[in-house]
């Protein structure tokens, strides 16, 4: 079980440690890709990550912010928090058309090939002044998936600076393999519960600022994170994770995967249908 400061969507480390996992970088291998460049997929797998890619104009994103919006204030009132809006493609068919946008997964298809699974949509809110951050961390180190196959589009939602707590990347980081990590489930202000103590002597962070509608793009190896917001602007930011349909989901994780693009030969993935309600 987890701590009772520890959220749901994070599997306990007793739970993980019943998964053989292989966790290395795996680099993309398209030669011709659709809609990224050569030099964007040459920086991906350099680097770790891609970002202030434009997926939804002004228009689109003001939509997605007022349906947002009202998604918050029913979860508020429900007892839940900012940060507690996950695996939503399974419940509101508005999150899984983004999950499953043409523009988006085309560029996805481009780092991970033809068969694409998505399985993974949260909302991190950094509401003005929550204290909240997210220590240093590795995706993969947290979910039941091997091989470390998956990236995660981070959708902004809010225009997010240095100012109101963007993420910040380690770039490169993604090639030191799985790193030590010490829990941190009684720590309140961290909304996950490992944290890469001195990932900052492994690299230059980076700040990734985003205008809304924007992406970044990254692996989950890389280690990134982000301070708590002490501005009086809200930061929010939609996950967006996907990754070969060759991977394998321990704990029930399958369930949760959306073919989003090609086969999934072996029918490992759930492939849930839209959700009828928004
Ligand atoms: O939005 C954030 O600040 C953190 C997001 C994150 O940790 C992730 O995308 O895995």
């Amino acid at each position: 079980m987890n701590s009772p400061a520890t959220p749901n969507f994070i599997p306990t480390t007793e739970d993980l440690s019943t998964i053989e996992r292989d966790l290395r970088f795996h680099p993309a291998t398209t030669t011709h890709p659709t809609t990224l460049t050569r030099q964007q997929i040459e920086a991906f797998n350099r680097d770790g990550y891609l970002r202030g890619i434009r997926i939804f104009d002004a228009e689109e994103i003001a939509g997605i912010r007022r349906y947002f919006d009202d998604l918050l204030a029913k979860t508020l009132a429900a007892g839940g928090d900012s940060y507690s809006i996950a695996t939503a493609h399974l419940r509101h068919g508005r999150v899984y058309d983004m999950l499953t946008n043409s523009r988006l997964v085309s560029i996805i298809k481009d780092l991970l090939g033809e068969n694409v699974v998505g399985w993974g949509s949260h909302f991190f809110c950094k509401m003005p002044g929550d204290g909240k951050r997210v220590s240093w961390h590795q995706d993969s180190s947290y979910w039941p998936l091997t091989p470390s196959m998956a990236v995660t589009a981070w959708l902004a939602i809010d225009d997010a600076s240095v100012e109101n707590a963007c993420m910040r990347y380690i770039p490169r980081s993604h090639h030191l393999g799985h790193l030590t990590y010490t829990l941190s489930e009684n720590d309140e202000s961290n909304v996950l519960n490992q944290t890469v103590t001195g990932a900052e002597s492994l690299g230059e962070p980076v700040n990734v600022e985003l205008k809304a509608g924007e992406i970044s793009i990254h692996s989950d190896l890389l280690l990134h994170g982000s301070e708590a917001n002490e501005s009086k602007k809200r930061r929010c930011g939609l996950t967006l994770r996907y990754c070969p349909t060759i991977v394998r989901a321990g704990l029930g994780w399958n369930a949760k995967g959306v073919i989003v693009s090609g086969r999934d030969e072996s029918g490992h993935w759930a492939n849930p249908p839209r959700p009828q309600t928004d």
